[in-house]
């Protein structure tokens, strides 16, 4: 750095590692070390970072960091490397992956990646880069948080990226439902918790519906109803029942700018199946009392305008495709959607403000296409304006670990010889741990390029050590408020950790794929806004770390489709929302059928299992860590215990007490963690926190406590990840 020794300094960055916010950080260095961190004290909105923010200074130097290249010397999975130089290191990766290549053809690589820490230069895009000039690989699809939520707003709203309103709108609700939605815990973009407080001081009424008695319920909300997991769509259906029965359905919203109204009508009437969705009939379902349904529902239809925020929790089980598309059109009934203080009840942490950044402007669109996958057929059910959308034949990435194991004779396109990851922790996040951990076992060749001696890192051949935010430059955007940030370089990186742009530069020439890079972090970025008017000064950016984008009003997402509904559609086939949605009956499956339906989620309390294994397990996100990211943080672990939470009542039937250790099992694995008892979870639920390290013992039981020791390999029709459906079983060790 280019202060003198001895001497202060302080660097204005950004912390963005996947929480779903942007805050700045104030950094002080001292002789290249990091000293103290701040946040924004300054104008109004400040982009305050939380605990986790102000505790990254010990996420650089933790002693699990990968400091130098290294490669297996034990038998793979034991963990056991030894020091390489960079240049072995992609000499190996580089001529293995034109081995495979070469051999086997490019489908055989299989690249896996794109959560990590999330910049535009670092979070997985550059990486897919390379692999489409290096002649394509295998690039599984499905976004882990959001799928179901995907699938449900393009088809219904034509729109994925931009379907949220600018937070600040929330002030103009009058009634604000938390669905499935804990902001205080999972940021949901910066200043989400800030609004809420000032919707809290202006009296707007606010309902929390989820399963536990959350933080933001604590904080924020006038009424929580417990909701059993995976049942929302039921209870949303119902909510639709006694609006239609009542009338209270907004015609004319309904008439203009929606279609397929009237076949909804009839399933939820019961003319469809002869079973009317009236509450009684979700009451058994959902385990939600009749009239509090009915009540949210008439106060839902008459208060207007009410924002029904769909956290995307509820659409990660399965079926989960099906909640969303309830709740959307909910939102078209009340005519809540493209006014103030509504709310299209889509993904909640879309990108809402008109940006001009989200294109990646450094990768020449012709150059983007993955060979591999140009000559495969689309899958079915794609839906107009997919952002990635992979044809049949590439696995889904929760069927990853079934594809390494039966390729071919599977019925999967080919067998997989060699698996490069990235940016992603796969054997801790992705569901079934036990079989990724068996399945990494397979192919021929293993590539980790990874920041930490993560549970996946155990399984490289070849390590490269990655840096992490405030050790390299990046760009950040973030949307429900809406702000560009500078992720500025701060320190070095440990040992010889590189950035991406320095690794896949240099792996590029090794493999032949010319001019892929001829620039620096700093320089990118600087392209990145280079005609970005929001962004007119390069060094004030620098400088202060961020832009506070500032809008003449709240954003509302679909609010020019529904003024001028003439002459600006929806981006929907018919130009309207699609309540009936033909993309979807096309793809002609009874699972995802193109009106919204209560299909009933397998692993349920109806399920045979549920015999042997009677609890639902949810797996939340904490406020310790970003998935499995800050795990290893001595402060953050200070601050929330890793347990399973559950309910007394089911505590006291198996003699369980609070802080005992107990065994979480079922048919896919085992985990031993203290329980936490507790009211602040409905009976019969049980929530692992996910993100723990997966740490099998000699025996195979998982004493890190990793969520998806138990969660099951099999994606939703509509593609949603099913991490919250899931039975279990709790004894007392
Ligand atoms: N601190 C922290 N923040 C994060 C993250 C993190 O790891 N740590 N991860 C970030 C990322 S990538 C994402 S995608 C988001 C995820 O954000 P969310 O998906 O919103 O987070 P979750 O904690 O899974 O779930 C939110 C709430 O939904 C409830 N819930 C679970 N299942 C159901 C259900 O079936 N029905 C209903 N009604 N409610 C249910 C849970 O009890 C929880 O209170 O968070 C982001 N923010
Ligand atoms: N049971 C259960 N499982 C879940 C979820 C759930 O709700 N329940 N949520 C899912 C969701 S929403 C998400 S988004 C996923 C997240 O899943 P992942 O993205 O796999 O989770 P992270 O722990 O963030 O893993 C990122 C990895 O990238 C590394 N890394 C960080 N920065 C860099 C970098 O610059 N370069 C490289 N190469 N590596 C870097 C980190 O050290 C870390 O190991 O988890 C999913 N898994
Ligand atoms: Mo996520």
């Amino acid at each position: 750095m280019t202060a003198k020794r001895g001497e202060e300094k302080v660097i204005a960055t950004v912390c963005n590692p996947h929480c779903g916010g942007i805050c700045l950080l104030k950094v002080h260095t001292k002789d290249g070390v990091i000293t103290r961190i701040e946040t924004d004290d300054g104008e109004e909105p400040q982009f305050r970072a939380c605990v986790r923010g102000r505790a990254m200074r010990q996420k650089l130097g933790d002693p699990l960091r990968l400091k130098y290249p290294m490669k297996r010397v034990g038998k793979r999975g034991q963990g056991e490397f030894e020091r390489i130089s960079w240049d072995e290191a992609l000499d190996t990766v580089a001529s293995e992956l034109k081995r495979v290549r070469d051999t086997y053809g490019p489908a055989a690589i299989l690249h896996f990646g794109g959560g990590g820490d999330i910049g535009y230069l670092n979070m997985g895009t550059l990486a897919s880069y390379f692999f489409n000039m290096f002649g394509g690989s295998t690039t599984p699809w499905g976004m882990a948080s959001f799928e179901g939520a995907n699938l449900a707003t393009l088809a219904t709203l034509g729109n994925f990226m931009q379907c949220a309103n600018t937070r600040d709108d929330l002030l103009n609700s009058k009634l604000i439902i938390m669905w499935g939605w804990d902001p205080a815990v999972t940021i949901a973009s910066t200043n989400t918790s800030w609004y809420l407080v000032q919707a809290k001081e202006k009296g707007i009424r606010m309902v929390s519906i989820d399963p536990r008695f959350t933080d933001s319920t604590a904080v924020f909300a006038d009424q929580w109803v417990p909701i059993r997991p995976g049942t929302d769509a039921a209870m949303l259906i119902a909510m639709a029942h006694v609006i239609i029965r009542d009338g209270l359905e907004d015609k004319a919203f309904l008439d203009r700018y929606t279609v397929g109204f009237d076949r909804f009508k009839d399933y939820v009437m019961g003319e469809e199946d002869g079973q009317p969705k009236t509450p009684q009939w979700a009451e058994p379902i959902t385990g939600v009392p009749a009239a509090a349904i009915e009540a949210l529902a008439r106060e839902y239809a008459t208060t207007k305008p009410a924002a029904l925020i769909t956290g995307i929790s509820p659409g990660r089980t399965a079926y989960g495709e099906q909640y969303h598309r309830a709740a959307i059109t909910l939102a078209a009934m009340t005519g809540n959607i493209g006014n103030h203080g509504g709310f299209p009840a889509a993904a909640p942490g879309g990108f809402a403000a008109p940006f001009s950044a989200y294109p990646f402007p450094i990768i020449p669109p012709g150059l983007s296409a993955n060979p591999v996958e140009s000559q495969l057929p689309p899958r079915k059910l794609v839906m107009q304006g997919e952002f990635i959308a992979p044809p049949c034949d590439v696995p889904h990435r929760v069927l990853v670990a079934d594809a390494l194991l039966r390729g071919k004779a599977g019925g999967y396109l080919t067998d997989y010889k060699l698996v490069y990851i990235h940016t992603t922790n796969f054997v801790n996040q992705f569901p079934n741990s036990n079989k990724i951990a068996q399945a990494l076992m397979k192919p021929e060749f293993v590539v980790v390029h990874e920041a930490y001696l993560s549970a996946t890192a155990r399984y490289a051949d070849i390590l490269l050590p990655a840096s992490v935010g405030m050790e390299r430059n990046d760009l950040a955007a973030g949307g429900a408020t809406p702000m560009y940030g500078f992720a500025q370089k701060v320190v070095d990186p440990p040992g010889e950790a590189k950035s991406y742009v320095e690794a896949f530069t240099e792996l590029a020439a090794r493999v032949g794929i010319p001019d892929f890079l001829d620039m620096g972090d700093e320089e990118l970025v600087r392209q990145m806004v280079k005609d970005n008017p929001e962004v007119p000064d390069f060094e004030a950016f620098k400088r202060q770390g961020c832009v506070k984008v500032k809008l003449p009003e709240p954003h509302v997402a679909f609010k020019l489709q529904i003024e001028d509904p003439d002459n600006i559609p929806f981006s929907t086939p018919s130009g309207k929302i699609e309540i009936y949605s033909q993309q979807i009956a096309d793809a002609n499956d009874p699972l995802c059928p193109p009106i919204p339906k209560y299909i009933e989620p397998w692993e349920g309390p109806n399920d045979p299992l549920a015999k042997k294994y009677p609890l639902q397990l949810i797996t939340t996100h904490t406020r310790r860590r970003v998935h499995t990211q800050l795990e290893t943080i001595p402060w953050l672990l200070e601050l929330f215990e890793h347990a399973i939470r559950i309910n007394a009542a089911d505590a006291q039937a198996r003699g369980i007490r609070d802080g005992d250790q107990v065994r979480v099992s079922n048919d896919r694995g085992q985990v031993i963690v203290p329980a936490r008892v507790t009211e602040r979870i409905m009976p019969g639920v049980a929530d692992l926190g996910q993100g723990a390290w997966y740490a099998p013992d000699e025996r195979g039981i998982d004493r890190g406590g990793c969520a998806n020791t138990l969660t099951k390999d099999a994606p939703s029709p509509g593609g949603a990840f099913p991490y919250n459906t899931c039975l279990v079983q709790i004894e007392k060790v």
